[in-house]
């Protein structure tokens, strides 16, 4: 057996300072630590530029990729894609922690990085790294910067897929930061794809109720933690700039905008402003999505009208590919973010007995499959995780596969948990389905569109039976007396490498 899972509570952990402070800066550590791999033959920015992504990252211990030169740019930018991908290890550099953390210790101390707030910090715009060159309209170009096609099936380029768009609330004044995908239209036109729901679709819309244009400040070369930052979910009054400043433990740099009264991250490597007017609409998509399919149909969507742009000298672009695991970017961080924030959301209601949970990123990013173990501590115990797991916020949406384990089966090990799907399940009584649950378009396992929206959930008892606890047979487990004898003259029998650690064993 491994390590068991991690704790329900979250550690009190002391607040870490990342090392770096930009992307530049982060760039800089990947490669010292050997996870950057820099391309410099050309490559082309239609469609090769993913095809070395997609091929390079069939591998889970893919390198970060920055393509150095890319066919025709006469912009001087490099494209940095897979920053992050399945990678736990960048996850961790990105956020201070120990990149040789187990998965379930991360997931632990994500728990306390999520819960610091730490506000943005104001620079003067002469000090800002990103004001090097400022151009105004028709001095703009975009089309001139690498905007990758992913997929053969793509509708277009996209500037922007590793971006943050920040928008206001005009009742509230709250900034909005989101990641939504930009298709480039033309020099100083650029699509902005929101779903519903999104704050950055209520905000547009509530300007637009007020008969006024939408402002929007876009960046598209962005350091990891704003880019994971801005594809999460937060409460419409949460400031996402203090969450994203509590990760890095220091305030995210902001300065003035030239035409918007938003702000500007100080230290990103490509920002335009804009505004988007109701009812400015040109066709946009489809593009190739974290689900390993096409997205929706291609559609009119709104047009942001580039009126400033702001870039540092040889501007480095991020790009996400979004793919089947492991090469989607949104590997690693999601599935362990998502997971911390289940743990929250169980621990406020009071759930008992839990200690761990994982939503696996080869389910859709996290999407699909959320494994949760546990202690059993009463008749019905199961059944009650299974279904306020199903249900809780941060678990709802999309997720059909709710897995509850025993505590001494880790849920981030994926052949503990069919070992216990195969041992302690018997499918005929341990598996419930909920139906009509919160799912999405982007799910094709329903074919009539009208009906994607609606999903159902199949809540799997992969414990050992209540009823049954006592006389449940004991798994084979070493006698403690003899792994310990055994680990300590490990290295005298000829293995180089450390002892399996191994917590539970034999009871007489
Ligand atoms: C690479 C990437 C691309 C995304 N593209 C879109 C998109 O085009 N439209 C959208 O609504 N959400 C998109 N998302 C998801 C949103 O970023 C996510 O739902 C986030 O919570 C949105 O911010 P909000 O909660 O402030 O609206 C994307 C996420 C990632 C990581
Ligand atoms: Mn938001």
């Amino acid at each position: 057996m491994s390590e068991p899972s991690s704790p329900a509570l979250a550690p009190t952990a002391p607040a870490r300072t990342v090392q770096w402070r930009d992307l530049r800066e982060w760039v800089a550590q990947l490669e010292q630590k050997g996870e950057l791999q820099r391309i410099d033959m050309p490559v082309n920015a239609d469609e090769e530029l993913a095809a070395i992504t997609y091929m390079a990252t069939r591998s889970e211990r893919a390198k970060a990729l920055l393509f150095e030169t890319i066919a025709g740019d006469t912009s001087g930018s490099s494209v940095l894609a897979n920053m992050l991908g399945a990678s736990k290890e960048r996850y961790a550099l990105a956020v201070g922690l120990d990149p040789d953390l187990s998965i379930a210790k991360m997931i632990a101390e994500t728990r306390s990085i999520i819960s610091r707030r730490v506000a943005p910090v104001r620079v003067s715009k002469v000090e800002a790294p990103v004001n090097e060159i400022v151009l105004h309209g028709e001095d703009i170009d975009l089309t001139r910067f690498p905007s990758p096609k992913f997929w053969p099936g793509d509708g277009g380029r996209y500037i922007g897929t590793g971006d943050i768009t920040l928008t206001a609330s005009p009742e509230t004044g709250r900034i909005n930061v989101g990641c939504y995908r930009q298709m480039l239209h033309g020099p100083r036109r650029v699509g902005l794809y929101c779903s519903p729901g999104k704050h950055g679709l209520l905000d547009r819309e509530a300007w637009w109720r007020m008969g006024k244009p939408c402002e929007v400040v876009v960046a598209y070369g962005i350091d990891p933690v704003l880019f994971m930052l801005a594809a999460q979910v937060f409460g419409a009054k949460e400031s996402e700039f203090d969450v994203a400043g509590g990760m890095m433990g220091r305030g995210i740099e902001l300065t003035d905008a030239e035409n918007v009264s938003l702000p500007i991250p100080a230290r990103a490597e490509l920002v335009i402003e804009g505004t988007v007017r109701e009812g400015d609409l040109l066709p946009e998509g489809p593009l190739g999505e974290f689900t390993g399919y096409y997205g929706r149909e291609r559609s009119p969507q709104p047009v942001i009208d580039v009126t400033a742009l702001h870039m540092r000298q040889s501007p480095i672009l991020t790009a996400a590919l979004m793919a089947k695991y492991p090469s989607c970017e949104i590997g690693a961080y999601y599935a362990i973010m998502r997971s911390a924030r289940i743990l929250d959301d169980l621990e406020r209601m009071g759930v008992p007995g839990v200690t761990g949970a994982y939503a696996h990123p080869a389910a859709a990013s996290g999407w699909g499959i959320v494994v949760v173990s546990m202690q059993q501590q009463y008749a019905g115990h199961v059944s009650q995780v299974l279904s306020l797991t199903a249900q809780c916020p941060a678990a709802a949406y999309y997720t059909k596969w709710i897995i509850a384990v025993d505590d001494d089966v880790d849920p981030t090990n994926m052949n503990d948990v069919m070992w216990a799907l195969s041992t302690r399940c018997h499918p005929a009584e341990d598996i419930d389905i909920i139906r009509k649950t919160w799912s999405t378009g982007l799910d094709p396992s329903q074919f009539e569109i009208e009906r994607r929206p609606y999903g159902s959930k199949a809540l799997i008892d992969a414990c050992k039976p209540h009823r049954n606890l006592k006389q449940f047979p004991q798994p084979t487990l070493l006698r403690s007396e003899v792994y310990e004898r055994v680990a300590a003259r490990w290295a005298e029998l000829g293995f180089s490498e450390s002892p399996p650690k191994l917590t539970t064993f034999y009871k007489e």
